[in-house]
């Protein structure tokens, strides 16, 4: 199996740490979406990583698709993400905040690096960093400081995707420490965990 990707993308790291958590073995290509676009479209038209090849050649694209395969294949009873019911729901809600903190992260990490000087309007990035800022105080408050983990007393696809959001927030000057300090608590204590210290870029 072969993850193609770097593991600054919050995208990516995801699904390695959740290849870590299923103990999968695999390969990894670290390829940029922007650095190394051409290479990165023979596995995924649209350029993006992360991209998984299976070891029957077939690949697969986008995390989400991603990590709901790794749930169906290598997940038994105790998948990241519950295959039914509210704890399924719960743990998809949490991702999908999560996901769409990095994707507005992103927009206004993009902003900065791919538009003129001159032609950067702030209040956009402004505006984006701010929607980051929410999703993540709206988890922060869900966070139970004794607990080790957000949901079902055991680790879900929700704290994998609140550790990469955190991560990348951090990455693009926000001050978690300051504003999320139980969100900030609980990547910490994750990131004593292999599949997240092993998955450092
Ligand atoms: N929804 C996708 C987002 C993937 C994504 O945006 N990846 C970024 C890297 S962090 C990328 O490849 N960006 C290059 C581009 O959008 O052109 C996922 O969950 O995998």
């Amino acid at each position: 199996m072969l993850l193609i990707g770097v593991n600054r993308s919050p995208y990516t790291r995801r699904v390695a740490i959740t290849l870590k958590a299923y103990d999968v073995a695999f390969e990894q290509r670290d390829l940029s979406g922007f650095a190394n676009r051409a290479e990165v479209r023979t596995s995924n038209p649209l350029g993006r990583i992360p991209a998984l090849v299976l070891g029957s050649g077939e690949t697969l694209i986008d995390s989400s698709a991603i990590v709901d395969h790794l749930d169906e294949t290598y997940g038994g009873d105790r998948p990241l993400t519950p295959a039914t019911g509210a704890e399924r729901r719960a743990v998809l809600r949490i991702a999908a905040l999560m996901m769409g903190a990095c994707d507005k992260g992103l927009q206004a990490a993009y902003t900065r690096n791919h538009t003129p000087p001159e032609k950067i309007h702030q209040p956009w990035i402004d505006d984006c960093n701010a929607q980051v800022m929410n999703a993540l105080a709206a988890l922060d408050a869900m966070v139970d400081p004794a607990a080790p983990y957000l949901l079902l007393g055991r680790l879900t696809q929700a704290d994998i995707t609140a550790f990469v959001a955190e991560r990348l927030a951090r990455g693009i000057g926000l001050d978690t420490d300051a504003r999320t300090p139980r969100l900030r608590a609980l990547t910490k204590k994750l990131l004593e965990e292999p599949p997240f210290r092993s998955t450092e870029p």
